[in-house]
């Protein structure tokens, strides 16, 4: 049995973030963010490209606009470039940069689109990080809420739905674990300690937002993936289940409960890798209760019981993690088990196909994570991030036929579609992306757009925006809403 039609203000969306898409990486007063500075280090992404132009949505995000309401989007996500609003992190305030949150959010609602905005991805002030070592530092957390009280005096009456950090997990990892994205540490001590401070900055913007837009909705978004055991071994049982403490219940929890699961917190201390909470950090993770999660959903894990030692500090730092999955605590091609993590191993799933870029396919995954999460933390979901990233080629300089991705989004609408029914609370669905944008690591190789962008990582081409297959598929089916 399943619902026959979505209900009918299920919010369709899609989604970007500003570094992918804007370009425009210095006009108007804009101070650099990490990723500025980050993709320009040799090496460091695929090509060297980086988002000085990217899909140039600054200055043609009338053009995208106007092909969302042709598509027939209910809402669309995106993000604000901190750097954009206040240049150095935490000075004065660049009227240009609120100017031109403001004309794309009146260019949205003129054309009955909801905007979806999230405070934070990835791209914190390079200022900041000078000046305190960036989300190392709780002075940052004055500068962050300082950046969102000016956006949430400034959109709150016209933003309803506001997503704090995304991905946490993901830019953590990526960023202090395995050095792929800045602030190009390689040192868990101190990818945990930035978390801690992360957690405390979403608390702080969840409180100042419901003061001072008490009408409107805001929460986390978080890249979540169900663990499975590889086999009916309770050992392998257990392994799943410590990932999922590891993987995500130790942000989950502190978002929608706010305290960290025991079993994380005390490994972490017995390796002595734990934050600092204090009494007052406690008191105030408490005190923030997000309207929704959002969920980005990708693909999930699956474990097996660790037969290894635990290995020593030493003999953990001394390992090479070159090949990496964000949305695993391990890297991929390897067997090396990391300091912190040595209950589970993370295997293949014989039963799952698999991208371009090795991510396992697993549309019932989906529908398992949307329900997992919902019976545990009892908010309304919002998904705020489902997609393919494919190698997407030009036929004909004109044509996307880009069926894989219709097949993979109807699978993974259908499945929330069943997990509906089984009664989880939905507000909407956002896929990735709407157009094409810069992917952090692969440049413009790996598409997830409805809308394909003429450019590749060489050469900057006419960025003429082209409708994918895709593109009719989901005008279509936002329609009839079934
Ligand atoms: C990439 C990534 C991103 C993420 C998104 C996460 O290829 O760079 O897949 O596009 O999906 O930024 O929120």
């Amino acid at each position: 049995k399943s619902l026959k039609k979505f209900p009918h203000d299920f919010l369709w969306g899609a989604a970007s973030a500003a570094y992918q898409i804007e370009g425009a990486w210095n006009e108007d007063n804009k101070g650099p963010s990490i990723w500025d500075t980050f993709s320009k280090l040799p090496g460091k992404t695929f090509h060297g490209t980086n988002g000085d132009v990217a899909v140039d949505h600054y200055h043609r995000y009338k053009e995208d606009v106007r092909l969302m309401s042709e598509m027939g989007l209910k809402a669309y996500r995106f993000s604000i470039a901190w750097s954009r609003i206040i240049p150095d992190g935490d000075g004065e305030i660049n009227p240009a940069g609120l100017k031109f949150y403001d004309d794309l959010i009146n260019e949205l609602l003129k054309y009955g689109i909801q905007p979806v905005v999230t405070l934070y991805h990835w791209d914190i002030p390079q200022a900041l990080q000078d000046k305190y070592g960036g989300w190392e530092s709780r002075e940052v957390i004055g500068a962050f809420k300082k950046y969102c009280e000016a956006v949430f005096k400034q959109y709150g009456d016209r933003v309803n739905y506001w997503v704090t950090f995304n991905e946490q997990n993901v830019f953590t990892a990526m960023g202090y674990r395995w050095a792929s994205h800045p602030p190009n540490v390689t040192d868990v001590k101190r990818m945990y300690a930035a978390n801690h401070i992360i957690n405390l900055a979403n608390a702080e913007a969840i409180n100042l937002f419901h003061q001072l837009v008490p009408k409107g909705k805001i929460g986390p978004s978080f890249g979540y993936g169900p663990t499975y055991p590889i086999t009916a071994n309770p050992d392998d049982i257990l392994a799943a289940d410590n990932a999922d403490d590891f993987n995500n219940n130790w942000w989950l929890d502190v978002y929608c409960r706010g305290t960290y699961p025991a079993l994380v917190m005390n490994h972490l201390k017995d390796l002595g890798i734990a934050p600092e909470v204090t009494a007052a950090d406690a008191k105030l993770l408490k005190s923030a209760k997000p309207d929704f999660l959002g969920i980005n959903y990708y693909h999930g894990g699956t474990f097996q019981q660790n037969k290894l030692e635990h290995p020593s500090k030493e003999d953990a730092d001394a390992k090479d993690f070159s090949s990496t999955d964000p949305y695993l605590m391990q890297p991929k091609d390897s067997q090396a088990q990391e300091p912190e993590t040595p209950m589970f191993n993370n295997v293949q799933n014989p039963y799952l196909t698999k991208t371009d870029w090795g991510w396992e396919i697993d549309p019932v995954g989906f529908r398992i994570a949307l329900r997992r999460v919902y019976e545990k933390y009892q908010l309304p979901i919002f998904v705020t991030e489902n997609g393919l990233g494919a190698q997407d080629q030009l036929t004909d300089g004109k044509v996307i036929n880009d069926q894989y991705r219709i097949d993979y989004l109807q699978a993974h609408i259908t499945e929330m579609q069943r997990a509906m029914t089984d009664g989880v609370d939905m507000i909407g669905y956002c896929a990735w992306s709407f157009t094409d944008l810069l992917s952090w690591l692969n440049g413009y190789k790996k598409r997830y757009g409805f809308v394909y962008i003429d450019r590749d990582d060489d050469s900057q081409r006419d960025l003429a925006r082209i409708p994918k297959k895709s593109f009719y598929w989901y005008q279509d089916f936002i329609k009839r809403n079934s």
